[in-house]
């Protein structure tokens, strides 16, 4: 698909605005990768990636893991918080020192001073997987922002309004972007276009969001 388009051109802008309250800060975590990575390994060995079952009772083609405080999870009773991780009834590993100053650095850089994430969910995408339109409301304070932070393989994010039925823009996102997202934008819908086929240096075959934010 020639708009996931190999790269992002050298000496593109380094920030990019996509509706008040949401930018893209680009690269911003490839200053921060070699640690980043390091830390994601420690935190998957301690709470496993899974894929989780929507309310629904489908199968997420998305499989995921938390750290922090309080992890987000999905089951057949719904979408929450939980302090404990359902697969072995133990806390979430601790945050990693370089995930939270790189979330606290990029919600700054994008003028929310004093952000203190709680939760950070990762999110491992293979080819084929996908995210459909959702808005993130289960956290309790909706005048903190999220931060989201893109690793590995390019992927087609896509950016709606305050409706479902709103009109989507596409933002590619590459390794080492950062979405900042708050204030007004905090619950636009949005999600992810099927991962395309590829390889990453920094993950192989996949790519990896990391999500943070104030959920409790
Ligand atoms: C992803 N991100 O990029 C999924 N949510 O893999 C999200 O669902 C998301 O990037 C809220 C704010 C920013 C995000
Ligand atoms: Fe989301």
């Amino acid at each position: 698909m020639e708009l996931f388009e190999a790269r992002r051109e050298e000496g593109g802008p380094t920030h990019q605005s996509l509706a008040p309250g949401a930018m893209v800060l680009r690269a911003f975590a490839v200053q921060h990768e070699a640690a980043l990575m390091v830390d994601l390994q420690k935190v998957i060995e301690q709470a496993p990636l899974r894929h989780m079952l929507t309310p629904g009772g489908f199968r997420m083609s998305v499989a995921m893991s938390n750290c922090g405080a309080l992890g987000w999870v999905s089951d057949r009773r719904g979408y929450r918080y939980d302090a404990l991780d359902p697969a072995s009834a133990r806390r979430w590993p601790a945050m990693p020192a370089s995930f939270l100053a790189l979330a606290t650095e990029a919600a700054t850089r994008a003028g929310f001073a004093g952000f203190r994430p709680d939760a950070c969910l990762v999110n491992r995408y293979q080819p084929g997987a996908r995210l459909t339109l959702h808005q993130d409301r289960n956290e309790r304070d909706f005048a903190q922002p999220i931060v989201s932070v893109s690793l590995g393989l390019p992927a087609m994010f896509l950016f709606g309004g305050t409706q479902r039925s709103d009109k989507t823009a596409r933002v590619p996102l590459f390794h080492g972007d950062v979405v900042v997202w708050g204030g007004p934008a905090r619950l636009r819908f949005h999600g992810v276009l099927a991962l395309e086929d590829g390889h990453h240096a920094a993950t192989g075959g996949h790519r990896i969001n990391l999500t943070f934010r104030c959920a409790g």
